[in-house]
C-alpha cells in the first residue's frame, strides 16, 4: 500500500479494530442502537483523528469520540455539542464521497499534486447501469470540468496504466477501503501520486444515471477528478468539493467559484475556460444582500438566494446554508417567490410561469403548475413575491409595480385587481423582491431594505437592513 493513498484514506485500519465507543447523544434525542452504531462508523472512518495513527489500536476513548463529532459538527455548519442529535444523524445519511473530511490534515501535511500537466485516464471495467458510451462520456465531461479552468490536459489511454485508473467495485474491491452497499458511500478517489495515487473508484452499489434518478454519473465523477487531483473536501456547500452529493445537470454544470479558486492554488489558470462565471456562494452579512424569496415553513423561515435559501431556526440565532436542489431536486436553482399556507401545511414556490407545492421534502402530486391557473393573465412571465395572509385568508401576489389578492377559500383572483403597490403600501417602494408575514406584520423586502409593515394599522412600523433577518 502506497503511503499516499494512507493520507486521504487512512481510517480503514482503524475500523478493523473492533473497539466499541458509545457515541454521546443529546439529552433529547431518542437514537436507535443502529443509529449509534451508524454514527460511530461515520466518525470512524470520516473524521478519525490525527492523534492516532493508522493502525495504532485505539484505547475506549470517549473523548476522542467527542471531539470527532465537534469536528464533523463544526464542518457542516452545526451547532457544535459534541453529542449526537437529529441535525447531525440528518446529515450523516446524507449520501456521500467516501474520503474523510479532514484528509490531509493526516499524516502528511503537504499539498500533494501532479508534477506534470498531461495526464492520463483509463477506464478499467463499467457499471451495467449505464450503456458504456454514456459512462465515457461522463468521464470525459467531468474530466473536462478540471480541464477548463487549469493547464491539464487529459488524454485516454485503453489499455496499460494510467495515472487514473478509472473504476466500479463493490464492497471490498482490492484497496482495503470497502465500500458499504447501497447509499452512503458512493465513490472515493485516491490524492495524487504513483500507482494507486488518482485511481477513482465508484460504489457498484450505487445506481448510477445520467439524470436526477439515481446518482449522476456526471456529478459524483467530477467531485472525485477533484480529489485525483489534489483538493481535500470543502466547507461551502455550494462547492462541488462539498462531501455530500447533491444534484446538478450535466449540462447546465458550472463549476463553483470555491474550486476554481481551490484547484488553481495547486496548477494555475489555464487560458480555454469556456464559461469564466463561475457561481459564488452568498455571504449572510453582505451588507447589500438582496434576496430572491422568503417564506416560513412550520416555524422556521427559508430564505432564498441563487442556488441556495438559509434555513432559520426561531431559537437559533445560526442560519443553516443549504443547496436548494438537496432538498427539492426538482425545483429551479434559482426561485422567484415563495409562501406558506400555514392552514393547509403547504408551501408554493413560483419561478418564471410555473409554481410547485411542497408538502414538507415532499413535492405535492400534479405539480408544476401554471400561473395561470390561479387566475393571472396568460401574458404574466413571472411574479416577484408573495405573502399569504392569515386573516382574510387572501394571499398578495407582487408582479412588477402592481399586486393582485387571491382568495384561498374559494381559489380565485379577487375583483379589482391588480392594483398599486404604491397607492395601498405607501413607502416600501415600487417594486418588491419578497416578502412574509408574522404575527399581523408583513415584512417586504426591496434591495438591501425591509420594510415592517403593520396589518393593523396599515402602515410601515420599522425599516431594516435585508439582512437582518439572518440576524447580521
Ligand atoms: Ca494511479
Ligand atoms: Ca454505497
Ligand atoms: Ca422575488
Ligand atoms: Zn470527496
Ligand atoms: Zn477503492
Amino acid at each position: 500500500m502506497a503511503a499516499v493513498a494512507l493520507t486521504a484514506l487512512g481510517w480503514v485500519l482503524t475500523v478493523t479494530c473492533c473497539f466499541s465507543v458509545p457515541v454521546p447523544q443529546d439529552e433529547d434525542s431518542e437514537m436507535t442502537a443502529t443509529d449509534l452504531q451508524f454514527a460511530e462508523s461515520y466518525l470512524n472512518h470520516l473524521y478519525g483523528s490525527p492523534s492516532h495513527p493508522v493502525g495504532i489500536r485505539r484505547s475506549k476513548d470517549t473523548n476522542g469520540m467527542v471531539s470527532q463529532l465537534k469536528e464533523m459538527q463544526s464542518f457542516f455548519g452545526l451547532e457544535v455539542t459534541g453529542k449526537l442529535n437529529e441535525e447531525t444523524m440528518d446529515i450523516m445519511k446524507q449520501p456521500r464521497c467516501g474520503v474523510p473530511d479532514i484528509g490531509k490534515y493526516n499524516f502528511f501535511p503537504r499539498k500533494l499534486k501532479w508534477p506534470r500537466h498531461n495526464l492520463t485516464y483509463r477506464i478499467v471495467n463499467y457499471t451495467t447501469d449505464l450503456a458504456p458510451a454514456d459512462i465515457d462520456r461522463a468521464i470525459k465531461r467531468a474530466l473536462r470540468v478540471w480541464s477548463d479552468v487549469t493547464p491539464l490536459n487529459f488524454t485516454r489511454l485503453r489499455s496499460g496504466t494510467a495515472d487514473i485508473m478509472v473504476s466500479f467495485g463493490k464492497k471490498e474491491h482490492g484497496d482495503y477501503y470497502p465500500f458499504d452497499g447501497p447509499n452512503g458511500l458512493l465513490a472515493h478517489a485516491f490524492p495524487p501520486g504513483e500507482k494507486i495515487g488518482g485511481d477513482t473508484h465508484f460504489d457498484d452499489d450505487e445506481f448510477f444515471t445520467t439524470d436526477s434518478k439515481g446518482y449522476s454519473l456526471f456529478v459524483v465523477a467530477a467531485h472525485e477528478f477533484g480529489h485525483a487531483l489534489g483538493l481535500d473536501h470543502s466547507r461551502d456547500p455550494g462547492s462541488l468539493m462539498y462531501p455530500v452529493y447533491t444534484y446538478t445537470e450535466t449540462n447546465t454544470f458550472v463549476l463553483p467559484d470555491d474550486d476554481v479558486q481551490g484547484i488553481q492554488d495547486l496548477y494555475g489558470p489555464g487560458n480555454r475556460d469556456p464559461n469564466p462565471k463561475h457561481p459564488k456562494t452568498p455571504e449572510k452579512c453582505d451588507p447589500d444582500l438582496v434576496i430572491d424569496a422568503i417564506t416560513e415553513l412550520r416555524g422556521e423561515k427559508m430564505i432564498f438566494k441563487d442556488r441556495f435559501f438559509w434555513r432559520v431556526h426561531p431559537q437559533m440565532t445560526d442560519a443553516e446554508l443549504i443547496l436548494t436542489k438537496s432538498f427539492w431536486p426538482e425545483l429551479p436553482n434559482k426561485i422567484d417567490a415563495a409562501y406558506e399556507n400555514s392552514a393547509k401545511d403547504l408551501v408554493y414556490i413560483f419561478k418564471g410561469k410555473k409554481f410547485w407545492a411542497l408538502n414538507g421534502y415532499d413535492i405535492v402530486q400534479d405539480y408544476p403548475k401554471k400561473l395561470h391557473e390561479l387566475g393571472f393573465p396568460k401574458s404574466l412571465k413571472a411574479i416577484d413575491a408573495a405573502v399569504y395572509h392569515y386573516v382574510n385568508k387572501k394571499t398578495l401576489f407582487f408582479t412588477g409595480e402592481t399586486y393582485w389578492s387571491f382568495d384561498e377559500e374559494s381559489r380565485t383572483m379577487d375583483k379589482g385587481f391588480p392594483r398599486l403597490i404604491a397607492e395601498d403600501f405607501p413607502g416600501i417602494g415600487e417594486k418588491v423582491d419578497a416578502a412574509y408575514q408574522r404575527n399581523g406584520y408583513i415584512y417586504f423586502f426591496s434591495g438591501a431594505l425591509q420594510f415592517e409593515y403593520s396589518v393593523w394599522s396599515k402602515k410601515i412600523t420599522r425599516a431594516m437592513k435585508t439582512n437582518s433577518v439572518l440576524w447580521c
